[in-house]
């Protein structure tokens, strides 16, 4: 049964553990091709989320600001996005046109994501799809406007999250990690896939 937090519809369990344990080892052969590298917010801060991407384009920060780029900072193409995670967008969205972008968040022990806008894309009516994997992770979730009233829900494992319609431009924010939660990734901690059409 789908859950409504703040008009983001959340898909508890959708993937059951063979399945998620599928697409930790196509994570793998993503990270292999662009390994995870620690961006920089435009200031110079060390962001505490690891990321990589697939995809036609990656989601990237440094000194230069926030954007979408063709290539990983090491100069080779994205991989492309594995068919398990383009089927699940389909599955979710039962949408004709695929997502540019598979961004990949690694989350270590203590690490991190802070209230923004997902609003670097060119049109705002595309749905955005999250999937969880590995620890625990509690997710708050606001209104268009900053400061506004949250909610928040955990995050666990296998759960599917959609952001459309009057959600797709809400606050939202990773506000830590169940450390130790989930056995998913041998490295421990927890991935979040993101989903969406860049342009
Ligand atoms: C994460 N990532 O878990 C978080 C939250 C990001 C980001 O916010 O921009 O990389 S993903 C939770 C989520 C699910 C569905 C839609 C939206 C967020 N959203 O666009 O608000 O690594
Ligand atoms: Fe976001």
């Amino acid at each position: 049964a789908a859950l409504d937090v703040r008009g983001v519809r959340v898909l508890p369990g959708y993937l059951d553990t063979p399945a998620q344990d599928r697409l930790v080892a196509r994570l793998r052969e993503v990270a292999r091709a662009a390994p995870f590298f620690r961006p920089e917010t435009p200031r110079g801060k060390p962001m505490s989320v690891r990321m990589t991407a697939a995809g036609r384009y990656g989601w990237v920060s440094d000194r230069r600001g926030y954007r979408y780029e063709p290539r990983h900072p090491s100069g080779v193409e994205w991989p492309p996005i594995p068919d398990a995670v383009l089927a699940l967008w389909r599955d979710v969205t039962g949408l004709g046109r695929a997502p540019d972008c598979c961004l990949v968040n690694w989350y270590e022990e203590g690490a991190r994501m802070g209230l923004h806008q997902d609003r670097d894309e060119a049109d705002f009516s595309w749905p955005v799809v999250s999937v969880s994997l590995g620890d625990e992770a509690l997710f708050r979730v606001g209104g268009t406007e900053r400061g506004g009233r949250t909610a928040s829900v955990w995050l666990r494992s296998g759960d599917v999250a959609v952001l459309e319609g009057e959600s797709r431009l809400a606050y939202h924010g990773i506000d830590r990690i169940r450390h130790g939660s989930s056995t998913l990734l041998p490295q421990g901690g927890r991935i979040n896939l993101t989903l969406r059409v860049v342009d």
